[in-house]
């Protein structure tokens, strides 16, 4: 090969790999979760990174509005979409206030997923829950009766009124509440993902059902928020505080006693799964409707139901025995 031809080959070679580069390096994934500042999504939020470091050439923005609102959210999916990403994840604060906002962006060629807390149907193109509703319904009940031998009133503190995710737990939980005779469900009271609000809340439970024997709140900023109010309260030993939390936000509250035992999936693995998901659809390795199998890398695959939904993992408990060893994880 003459000289010149040889310059011709190894620069077009050369103009193809800045190509490759260039469109590699273009993937944009937005992880949108409910509010920044929450210990969980900061957690999923490294799951995210770890992926886009697995995958090469991905970019994470990972964002949300400063409270758990919709119109928050909004505002964010129309930054997004003008922004020109190519994909969206979206933790949701209402299934249905955001669909149209994240229609305008399927629309626009966006590829758009819900996980943790789901979109309505038409508002996604999947939706990927932590573990199976009606296991973390069932466990958020369990956790407080296992410790209830006499049975007795508990209260639910969850997040926003219209959190898909909490809602769906709730109605899980109430649904086999027969199955824990003596057990009384009393009130069902929103923190809105706010310590301060959150805090509040578990006071008035307090105030207002002096038998209550335990707070059971499906949400890390809620548990942790109740905990320290029963624990300012002197109620340690006599309300039990339970639900689903970070190990490492939770630790104290072992330690002191304010909460016997809690649960949570892994939130990491959670916004790793929720990214090669989100890499995989927009890349066309794997199209969402029923039946199909989304590969979500070192976690196996998200197999879909009818209604485009998969399951990550289990929920695992926390206590006392195993605590330590998971604090400093998430
Ligand atoms: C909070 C959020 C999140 C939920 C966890 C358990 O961090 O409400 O959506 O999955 O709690």
């Amino acid at each position: 090969m003459s000289i010149l031809k040889k310059t011709l080959v190894s620069a077009a070679l050369a103009t193809a790999m800045l190509a490759q580069a260039a469109s590699a390096q273009d993937v944009k994934i937005a992880l949108v979760v409910k509010a920044l500042g929450i210990g969980f999504f900061e957690a999923a939020a490294k799951g995210a990174e770890e992926a886009a470091a697995e995958l090469g050439g991905v970019e994470i923005i990972y964002t949300g509005p400063t409270s758990t609102t919709a119109e928050g959210q909004i505002e964010v999916i129309n930054a997004l979409i003008a922004q020109g990403v190519n994909a969206i994840a979206i933790s949701a604060n209402d299934p249905d206030a955001v669909a149209p906002a994240l229609k305008r962006a399927m629309d626009r060629g966006i590829t758009v997923i819900s996980w943790d807390s789901g979109v309505a149907k038409e508002g996604r193109q999947m939706h990927l829950n932590p573990s199976s509703s009606a296991l973390i319904g069932n466990t958020i009940i369990k956790l407080a009766a296992d410790h209830m031998p006499d049975g007795g009133d508990v209260a639910i503190l969850s997040a926003t009124s219209t959190s898909t995710n909490q809602n769906i737990w709730i109605d899980e939980a109430t649904k086999v509440l027969p199955n824990y005779p003596g057990i009384n469900l009393v009130a069902t009271v929103y923190g809105d993902d706010l310590a301060d609000k959150s805090y509040r809340e578990a006071q008035g439970l307090m105030a207002t059902y002096p038998d209550l024997k335990a707070i059971i709140a499906p949400t890390t900023v809620g548990i942790l928020a109740a905990s320290q109010a029963v624990t300012d309260a002197g109620k340690i030993g006599e309300i039990n505080v339970t639900g689903l939390g970070l190990p490492s936000e939770m630790a104290g509250a072992v330690e002191s006693g304010a909460t016997i035992s809690f649960a949570i999936w892994n939130p990491i693995d959670l916004g790793y799964a929720a990214t090669m998901i989100s890499y995989n659809l927009l890349k066309g390795n794997a199209t969402a409707a029923p039946g199909a199998s989304i590969p979500m890398g070192r976690i196996g695959a998200a197999v879909l139901d009818d209604n485009n939904e998969a399951a990550m993992s289990d929920p695992f408990t926390y206590d006392a025995s195993n605590i330590e060893e998971f604090k400093s994880i998430f």
